[in-house]
């Protein structure tokens, strides 16, 4: 097992589109595997495989309190939606940053487990707006997007900064 690194907006690998799994073997398991160890050790709630640099449709998320639900999402799709719900977010890949955004409240999401079984889920409020904050970063997009162009120009300052001194 292995920590990848993450990358940090405004990062333009961030902004890649991840591929569909074709098929979820060895290879796919063993970046499962990675993309917990990471998120646990960041600690965070959940990862997509666009944050370690892997354009592929795979994440991961556990909201549990004792980090001990991983639930693992392979090409997942969101098939209905409904209901507004927004709690402040915070990213990984945006240390530091929490904004509410608009979600769907609730979701159902198809998708492949770690043994390539396909699945359904309903989930809602804080799952659902894990799962499309997931599927936003397998398509390129990072919260801050939603926000005010002031805001994330204020973001972007405040990270470059944290960036300089870092090195
Ligand atoms: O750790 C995380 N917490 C979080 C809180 C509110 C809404 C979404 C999230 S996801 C985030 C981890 C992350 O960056 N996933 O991409
Ligand atoms: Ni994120």
């Amino acid at each position: 097992m292995a920590l990848r690194e993450i990358l940090r907006y405004p990062d333009p690998r961030l902004r890649k589109k991840a591929l569909p799994v074709a098929r979820v073997d060895e290879e796919i398991r063993g970046l499962i595997r990675d993309m917990a160890e990471t998120m646990y050790g960041a600690p965070g709630i959940g990862l997509a495989a666009t944050q370690i640099d892997v354009a592929k449709r795979v994440v991961v998320i556990d909201v549990s309190a004792d980090h001990k639900d991983l639930q693992v999402f392979v090409n997942p799709v969101i098939c209905e939606r409904s209901g507004v719900f927004g709690i402040e977010e915070g990213c990984l890949s945006v240390p530091g940053v929490f904004e509410e955004v608009e979600r769907a409240q609730k979701i159902t999401v198809r998708a492949q487990d770690g043994s390539g079984a396909a699945f359904e889920l309903v989930a809602e409020d804080l799952l659902a707006v894990c799962i499309q904050h997931e599927i936003d970063h397998l398509d390129g997009k990072v919260f801050v997007d939603y926000l005010s162009r002031l805001k994330q120009q204020r973001i972007r300052k405040k990270l470059e900064k944290q960036q300089r001194l870092a090195m």
